[in-house]
């Protein structure tokens, strides 16, 4: 049976390929596994039927073969697990792109997605400007120690792999800040991902749908 994926059905992000369907969608499209995308409603989100997949209401899940998971970054892994390309074949090598996947999701995103807060839900707020200067210098903090890390190489850790998938897809999150411009490369790291063939024929499938319920 083919996998099938939860989204939303009206992004917000109105068709930029921001949340976080996009990485599992883009995994999918690397390794070739067709499958289907469930689109729900905010409503259907927190509804008893979607709460049996994801306990804290939200997409993306991902569902095969009677098995269920939720957290993107967790069902990144599961397919790149279960199909080739994805993950290095060699143990140590392997072990270090897992590093790195859970390294994009716990030390790189949390700085970002709070910032994102920020602009979203706290920009009426007297102290929002202060608090997002502080919030800005974070994130800047953790994009000089990432790109310091990547130099000049394509990707993290030799071949590409679910690990810089995940990094792009966090670090797509802050297009539009002007903070990737203070690292060329890491700028040119997030362009190369999103040049991939199978980016591009992710990121078109959730455009069409955002731009049919435009
Ligand atoms: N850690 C979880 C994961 O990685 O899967 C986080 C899942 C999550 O945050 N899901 C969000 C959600 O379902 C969508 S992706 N929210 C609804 C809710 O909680 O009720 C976050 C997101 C949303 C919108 C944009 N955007 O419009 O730019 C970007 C990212």
């Amino acid at each position: 049976m083919e996998p099938f994926v939860t989204a939303f059905a009206n992004s917000p992000d109105r068709g930029r390929g921001l949340a976080r369907d996009m990485a599992v969608r883009w995994a999918l499209e690397e390794v070739g596994q067709p499958h289907a995308v469930h689109r729900l409603t905010f409503a259907e989100l927190k509804a008893p039927e979607h709460l049996a997949r994801h306990p804290f209401g939200q997409i993306p899940t991902y569902e095969q073969n009677g098995l269920v998971l939720f957290e993107s970054a967790a069902i990144v892994l599961h397919i790149a697990e279960r199909h080739g390309g994805l993950l290095p074949a060699e143990a140590q090598a392997r072990a270090r792109a897992i590093t790195w996947l859970f390294a994009a999701v716990a030390t790189v995103e949390p700085p970002i997605v709070e910032r994102s807060m920020a602009l979203l839900l706290e920009a009426d707020k007297p102290w929002h400007a202060e608090r997002l200067a502080m919030l800005n210098a974070r994130v800047a903090a953790r994009l000089a120690q990432l790109a310091h890390h990547l130099g000049e190489k394509t990707w993290l850790d030799g071949a590409f792999s679910a690990a810089d998938l995940v990094m792009v897809a966090v670090l797509r999150r802050l297009s539009g800040s002007g903070l990737l411009d203070a690292h060329a490369p890491l700028a040119a790291y997030v362009a190369r991902g999103e040049q991939r063939p199978a980016f591009v024929r992710a990121f078109a499938a959730q455009q069409a749908v955002a731009q049919r319920n435009a």
